[in-house]
């Protein structure tokens, strides 16, 4: 049972496709206050609650002990310390005295004190007074999932290529450095994809523009190596270069269509490109035209892109410049002390990101001005729509891959996400694995997160182990930042190691499409915790480092640095498969906990009793996968 409550005038997402009838405000159920313009519900925490939720955001699978904030952020550090990522998704359910969801469709700030400040207490700030919030009754915290996926829309469905391996770096500068990567993956034979296209491609850092010089004859490139069975995915950044003389930009401008100021003036901010202007995707008019834009691209024979720094990510204003540069000249030949050294430290530190940048910035909704801040959560979210609500009308569904940096519910329903700039670190495979039932719960199925770690250095062992759980995930996409050490499959020692694992997950994409394709189908969830399955069992209901895949399987990824293996926790009889190529060790293991030995070069996986689950047999790229032939595992 889902019941909506509204405060005041909310702003009109569009997370919600299904028409509710509302109730007051006054009637909601939990202890709840409106003072100051501000919203604050709590409700009681029992020692064995769990609280589920929040899609992409740090921390575990249990979302309790932490405070956590609803503001699309461009911060590179995923530290426990965080409570903000990229996205928006602002989706709970508590299991244990009570199981309910809740769903606060509201674009601005929201504060998740989940235990935090009092340990027995959840306490949740709306940062406004229009809102509505959905209370989700069901029996169980799947069908709650279920019921809250009802009422936001069907998910994304990619077309099937997107579920084979991808290689992506910041930057393959050149068609010479693509080349490299394919014919390094083809002698290797390592299978591939798609390859993917950083900033670096386009001219001097301008959405819509290929820098040919690097790509000569890019339509024809595109093509040739489409017929090498490899999809180039390029970068779209949301800020558009303010350049005279650059089409897409002298569009925008003489349309009206960036963000403005509260004088009506354009607002600019700095990004890769030097100063931008900001398309004010909230205008279905302006989306419709950034949309179009992607013709330039698909037109050349793209099929598939990647939104990014569509938080939107401001490195500076130049007004934010100006004031740091002054002080700084100010300050020239003074001798500083503590609080001076620091606050010039400040001023330039603090220029990225900052709240009175986004403070400055208007969209134009319905005629009206309407400040970025009451609207924040939505911008990436937008952007991705303006692209989903064009390749939907052009090409129809499952035809264009996508995924977005930032996001809000609802923006599920036209792309994936993926998860961000997360680092060379251990401790990220686990972040990886505790997000996917999260997202899962927001709509959000296709996903992964930068497998080998996007910042510093990895390892050859961190790559292969952030590999084995990439097989899983629907997006599997090795990335790296600029300046890191290389980490594509290839570059290690003993490259079969990594042919292994990778061609374990061609083998697998008959069972994970179809697993997918059933979630997305019955708004169900592809990855659960443990406890989702097995409420009375105390031991699963505390596992943050397994999770359970589709109807038949679980996975436990080795996720520690030089362990042969992992303790793995059955909460029933279950078979313990070892994939690693084209070998495939089965063993029958009891319920209860076991050690279990994966080598590098191998995927562990998990299958219940009585259940089985197809295999093909691997190839070089999905369109040679052999969908018919298949082999019955379990
Ligand atoms: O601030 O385009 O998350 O995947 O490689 C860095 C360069 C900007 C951030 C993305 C990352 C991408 C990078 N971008």
């Amino acid at each position: 049972m889902i019941t909506k409550f509204t405060s005041g005038k909310p702003f009109d997402t569009g997370a919600v496709t299904a028409a509710f009838p509302s109730k007051a405000i006054a009637d909601f159920p939990f202890e709840h206050a409106l003072a100051d313009g501000k919203f604050r519900l709590s409700f009681p925490l029992e020692q064995s609650d769990i609280l589920y939720g929040l899609g992409e955001a740090p921390r575990g699978i249990n979302k309790r002990g932490w405070v956590y904030e609803s503001w699309c952020s461009d911060d590179p550090f995923h530290t426990e310390t965080k409570q903000s990522l990229y996205a928006a998704h602002n989706f709970i359910l508590l299991s244990g005295s009570q199981t309910f969801g809740l769903f606060i469709d509201f674009p601005a700030r929201i504060r998740w004190d989940l235990g935090y400040t009092v340990q027995s207490l959840a306490e949740i700030t709306v940062d406004g007074a229009d809102f509505d919030i959905y209370l989700i009754k069901a029996e169980t915290p799947r069908e709650i999932a279920r019921a809250f996926r009802e009422i936001i829309g069907k998910s994304y469905i990619p077309p099937l290529w997107a579920f084979g391996y991808q290689q992506s770096r910041w930057s393959y500068h050149n068609a010479e450095a693509v080349d490299n990567v394919v014919k390094s993956y083809d002698e290797a034979q390592i299978p591939l994809d798609c390859v993917y296209l950083d900033i670096d491609y386009m001219e001097r850092y301008k959405d819509f523009t290929v820098n040919e010089e690097a790509f000569p004859d890019f339509q024809n490139y595109v093509q040739k190596k489409r017929e090498q069975g490899i999809h180039l995915i390029p970068i779209i950044d949301a800020g558009v270069k303010k350049e005279d003389g650059y089409r897409v930009y002298e569009e925008g401008r003489a349309k009206g269509y960036f963000c403005k100021t509260a004088d009506g003036s354009q607002f600019e901010a700095g990004v890769w490109p030097g100063v931008c202007a900001f398309p004010d995707f909230l205008n279905p008019e302006v989306r419709q035209w950034f949309g179009r834009q992607y013709k330039f691209l698909t037109d050349m024979g793209i099929d598939g892109f990647w939104n990014d720094m569509n938080e939107p990510a401001l490195f500076y204003s130049v007004e934010g410049l100006n004031k740091a540069l002054d002080k700084a000249a100010d300050l020239r030949g003074e001798n500083l002390d503590l609080s001076g050294f620091f606050g010039l430290k400040d001023a330039f530190m603090g220029l990225s990101n900052a709240h009175e940048d986004y403070a400055r910035i208007y969209h134009t909704v319905d005629g009206k001005q309407m400040n970025h801040l009451r609207v924040h959560n939505l911008y990436g979210a937008s952007m991705t729509k303006a692209a989903g609500e064009y390749f939907e009308s052009e090409f129809g569904r499952e035809k264009i891959l996508m995924f977005s940096r930032a996001s809000y519910i609802g923006a599920h329903r036209s792309s994936g996400i993926w998860f961000g700039d997360n680092h060379s670190w251990w401790s990220h495979i686990l972040l990886d694995l505790k997000m996917l039932p999260a997202a899962n719960m927001c709509g959000f199925l296709y996903c992964g997160a930068d497998l080998g770690g996007f910042n510093e250095n990895a390892t050859r062992d961190l790559v292969l182990r952030f590999l084995a759980l990439g097989v899983f995930t629907p997006l599997m996409r090795n990335h790296a930042a600029l300046g890191t050490r290389d980490q594509e499959a290839y570059r290690f020692e003993n490259p079969q190691d990594f042919r292994d694992v990778i061609q374990v997950r061609y083998r697998l994409i008959p069972y994970l499409y179809q697993t997918f394709r059933k979630a997305s189908d019955e708004n169900d969830l592809m990855f659960r915790p443990l406890s989702f399955d097995y409420p009375g069992d105390n031991i699963a209901r505390e596992c943050e480092t397994q999770l359970m895949l589709g109807e038949e399987c679980m996975i436990a990824p080795v996720y520690e640095q030089n362990a042969a293996g992992r303790t793995v926790y059955l909460p029933e009889d279950m078979t313990f498969v070892k994939l690693s190529g084209d070998r495939v060790e089965t063993q029958p293991l009891a319920k209860g906990l076991h050690y279990v030995g994966v080598a590098l070069n191998e995927v562990p996986l998990f299958i219940k009793k009585g259940k089985k689950i197809p295999l093909c047999r691997p190839a070089m790229r999905t369109r040679d996968l052999d969908l018919e032939q298949l082999e019955y595992i379990g």
